[in-house]
């Protein structure tokens, strides 16, 4: 399945050679495609069976997405350590500032936000079994797996994910999953004070991953949330420009 590449242009070339081992409905990768996108990095997304795994076998000890193989062969685990990896491999936006830096500092702080923003998509987008099934409809339109392994990926990934928000939710003390995320909305959009972006003139890692959780419910009821909010929408646009990914 791997790419769109029509939709996505930026993202996967013909050529590409780093892959990303990923979940399409995964915030963390996305914050990892925003990353790379936002770097010009080509790269290859390869979707991983959520429950055979079998795509990430050569990784024996880490088994979570997104996993990043560079072009050099190098594996990098985990969103955030993906993030610092391209950013210091590859020339152009600059995603950290240097360490111990007032502007190191405040993105530490968005970052470290948006380890709680990102905590709040699974209570909203999985909040019924019929939204859970929509947002597991994206694999029944990959071409990747068989139609039998589409059918048990779909059904026992949203009765997972169904249960897995719900303690998540209780144990956020979350009681109502769209305000909690329409609140992080405004205080987002709040922070960003008139700038064009967190980061400023340009995104910083803390614009990526914001950007890239909120990419992960594309598509799904939730999106229109986003979009309801003016100042966060017309953020989304400029982020949408700067990396080539389409919002639609
Ligand atoms: N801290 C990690 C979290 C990654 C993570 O939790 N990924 C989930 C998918 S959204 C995962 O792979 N879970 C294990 C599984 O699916 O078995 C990161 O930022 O990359």
């Amino acid at each position: 399945m791997a790419c769109q590449s029509s939709k996505e242009p930026l993202e996967t070339w013909a050529m590409a050679s780093s892959k990303l081992y990923q979940y399409e409905v995964c915030p963390f990768c996305w914050k990892a495609r925003v990353a790379l996108a936002l770097k010009g990095v080509d790269f290859e997304k390869i979707e991983v069976h959520p429950l055979k795994k079998k795509e990430i076998a050569f990784s024996a000890d880490y088994k979570k997405v997104p996993i990043l193989v560079d072009a050099s062969g190098v594996q990098v685990n985990d969103s955030n350590a993906i993030m610092e990896h391209v950013d210091s491999a590859y020339e152009g936006v600059k995603l950290f500032a240097a360490a111990d830096t007032d502007e190191r500092k405040k993105q530490e702080k968005w970052l470290n936000w948006s380890e709680g923003f990102v905590k709040g998509i699974p209570p909203l987008i999985y909040d019924t079994l019929p939204n859970a099934l929509k947002a597991f409809d994206y694999i029944t339109k990959e071409g990747k797996f068989s139609w039998f392994q589409k059918r048990t990926i779909k059904y026992s990934g949203a009765l997972v994910m169904k249960m897995v928000a719900k303690k998540s939710k209780e144990r956020q003390n979350i009681t109502d999953p769209k305000q909690h995320i329409e609140d992080l909305v405004s205080e987002w959009e709040e922070a960003l004070a008139g700038n064009e972006f967190m980061g400023g003139s340009t995104p910083d890692a803390s614009d990526a991953a914001v950007f890239g959780i909120t990419l992960s419910t594309k598509g799904l009821p939730a999106w229109k949330l986003f979009k309801g909010h003016p100042g966060y929408f017309s953020w989304m646009k400029r982020m949408s420009e700067k990396s080539n990914i389409p919002l639609s």
